[in-house]
């Protein structure tokens, strides 16, 4: 069964899944933007985790491109997966190759976990400032290119106009069927 692609325009926090991607850093500490947020809904339990695993696990950071499972504290989403992109360097220093590769583990992440909706945001295009019309077609292909069976539904999480559109843009371009979707999944 192929899977199915929603593209919704709002806040993470607010998605119902069976996961929510976090855009974080390496330290797993906490930030700004989706991290922020993620943080602030979903309550200090998520934020425990995350420094168990920091300590047990990736004590020197998790590395760019990789992710890792938590709860999903008090959001509306049963986990959250947090994953690490690259920081925009202009261009030259593999950006693209590792977000491409945070993608797709956050794909193997969830078909491992068997997890039928997971909510992914733009990732980088924020904070880390890597150029949104040069992040959505690797996030969009990476998705596509995904052979595993889970998740069967995948929401592209976009926070505003400018990067729903590019990512609808795209998405008909490659003649690629997507639903628009309301925040439950
Ligand atoms: N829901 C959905 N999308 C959002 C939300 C939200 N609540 N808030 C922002 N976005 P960013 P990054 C969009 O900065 O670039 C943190 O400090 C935003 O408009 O969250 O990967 C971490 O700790 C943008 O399109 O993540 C790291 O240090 C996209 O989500 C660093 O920021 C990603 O923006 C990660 O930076």
């Amino acid at each position: 069964m192929a899977m199915e692609i929603y593209v919704w325009k709002g806040d993470i926090t607010s998605v119902q899944t069976d996961a929510v991607v976090n855009a974080a850093n390496s330290s797993l500490g906490g930030g700004g933007g989706v991290d922020g947020a993620i943080h602030r809904i979903g309550g200090p339990k998520i934020a425990e985790e995350c420094r168990i695993l920091k300590i047990k696990k990736y004590p020197n950071g998790l590395p760019t491109g990789q992710c890792v499972l938590t709860s999903g504290g008090q959001l509306p989403s049963k986990y959250v997966i947090h994953a690490v992109g690259p920081v925009w360097k202009g261009g030259e220093y593999w950006e693209a190759s590792l977000l491409e590769t945070c993608y797709k583990n956050i794909l193997q992440l969830s078909f491992e976990r068997a997890f039928e909706s997971v909510a992914v945001p733009s990732i980088s295009t924020g904070i880390f400032a890597y150029p949104k019309e040069l992040a959505a077609p690797i996030a969009i292909k990476t998705v596509l290119e995904h052979k595993g069976q889970f998740p069967r539904k995948l929401i592209f999480v976009c926070f505003d106009q400018e990067t729903k559109d590019l990512y609808e843009e795209i998405l008909n371009k490659s003649g690629t069927e997507y639903k628009e979707g309301i925040s439950s999944f």
